[in-house]
């Protein structure tokens, strides 16, 4: 593992300061086996640090990503229905927007098991998907998704174009932030994308990190967390420019953006780029409480779940995400508050959440169990987790979502999805 902290992963730039310090933790998509579980589990430093010159807060742990991405990773994008419509709604918008067809050629960076392409397909539109998680590749290919299992760079796009597969529109959602070469990849876009083409980029935006204290989101495949301030500057020294910008509610709030060769510029980024300058994002002051606040949620996310456990109740949470894999090692919730987490994605199932160990089953076990409290991690999709489970909140079930404040939601809430 390598310590950037020196120098900014975008600008270079040498005055970073330091946000937040999580600890040391598991990588959180590092789920164990019955085999795994008695081995030593290592664990990295985990440490955020704002760019005073270009804006962007990142972290400052490189874990190589060959162990992050490429072995028995166990993120596949088709368990969230939420996230599939999200994704086809955005493939048939961009059909109609950019006029695809059959001579188009769609390329999209991070393309997991084809949840997202397969929309083109669908249209006979021809794509290329490009990830280096060998399971969800596989499996994109078997349903006709044509992939390649590797690492998105400028020398891959070189050769992309010499073979004439130059890109009507890249594609690239939630990968961004995870690029260990941040600025290699973003040429690698310019070469790969036709000088009238759209690159379409969907990123976490950091005001709704910082302001809903979405701290959890904050592991060590995310390398950055972006503002637009950060985006334009990274965009335009690659000679790209921010055309257009969407606010979207998926993964706690995301920001979706249109970038291109050629310049048109939409008011929606400048008013965006004016926003955060009267927020001062672009600024260490807006983030120097965050700290504080993320102490107290773990303060009071301890002391609601220890109160339950006194008064005899039984916890068991919901969605084996990454970002549940941060919360419980940071808070340190363990087995003496947890008993279970359940998640719908069977390559999860039957193994461990890294660090605290909590063993993972099907929802069904929810209703099976009746534990008295579910604590949500993946909080992103609660509304949809407790509209599938409204039989369990029928029952007398509660759940528990943990931020921007730990609060047990009312039945009434829960049923009302
Ligand atoms: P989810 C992922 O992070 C992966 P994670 C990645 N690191 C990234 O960048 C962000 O998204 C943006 C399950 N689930 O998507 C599926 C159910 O069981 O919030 C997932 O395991 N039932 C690349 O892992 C987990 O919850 C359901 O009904 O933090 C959700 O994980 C639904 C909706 C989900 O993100």
């Amino acid at each position: 593992m390598s310590d950037s902290a020196a120098i900014c992963r975008s600008c270079a730039g040498s005055d970073l300061r330091l946000v937040l310090s999580l600890g040391k933790v598991a990588l959180a998509d590092r789920l164990l086996t019955d085999q795994t579980l008695s081995e030593p589990e290592p664990t990295y430093s985990l440490t955020v640090y704002f760019c005073s010159d270009c804006g962007l807060m990142q972290i400052a742990e490189t874990v190589p990503p060959e162990v992050l991405f490429c072995n028995d990773y166990p993120y596949y994008s088709s368990f969230s229905p939420a996230l599939l419509e999200h994704s086809h709604q955005n493939a048939e918008e961009l059909i109609r927007t950019c006029s695809l067809g059959p001579d188009s050629l769609v390329v999209e960076l991070a393309s997991n098991d084809g949840y997202l392409l397969k929309n083109f397909v669908e249209h006979g539109i021809p794509v290329l998907g490009i990830d280096p998680a060998d399971g969800p590749t596989r499996i994109a290919q078997e349903n006709g998704v044509e992939t390649l299992c590797t690492f998105f760079t400028e020398e891959l796009a070189h050769r992309l174009r010499g073979e004439g597969r130059a890109a009507d529109v890249v594609i690239a959602n939630n990968v961004l932030a995870h690029v260990a070469g941040l600025n290699d990849f973003v040429r690698g876009i310019g070469a790969l994308l036709k000088k009238n083409g759209t690159a379409v980029i969907e990123v976490p935006y950091v005001k709704d990190l910082v302001d809903n204290c979405e701290f959890d989101t904050i592991y060590h495949e995310h390398l950055c967390y972006f503002s637009v301030t950060a985006l334009m500057a990274l965009f335009a020294r690659h000679s790209l420019s921010l055309n257009d910008i969407r606010q979207l509610t998926i993964h706690g709030g995301s920001l979706r953006l249109y970038v291109g060769h050629e310049v048109d510029v939409s008011p929606r980024v400048t008013s965006l780029i004016e926003e955060e300058v009267t927020e001062k994002i672009d600024q260490f002051a807006y983030y120097q409480d965050f700290s504080g606040r993320v102490t107290k949620i773990r303060e009071s996310l301890l002391d609601l779940l220890s109160g339950l456990k006194r008064e005899g109740k039984r916890i068991a949470a919901y969605g084996a995400a990454a970002k549940g894999a941060t919360l419980i090692n940071y808070v340190g919730i363990g087995k003496e508050l947890i008993d279970f987490v359940v998640d719908r994605n069977i390559h999860k199932q039957g193994r461990y959440m890294p660090g605290k160990h909590l063993p993972i089953f099907a929802p069904e076990r929810l209703v099976d169990e009746m534990p008295d409290y579910c604590l949500i991690l993946a909080w992103n999709f609660a509304d949809e987790i407790m509209e599938q489970q409204a039989e369990y909140v029928r029952r007398g079930g509660k759940f528990i979502v943990p931020v921007p404040q730990p609060r047990v939601l009312h039945n009434e809430t829960a049923s009302a999805g």
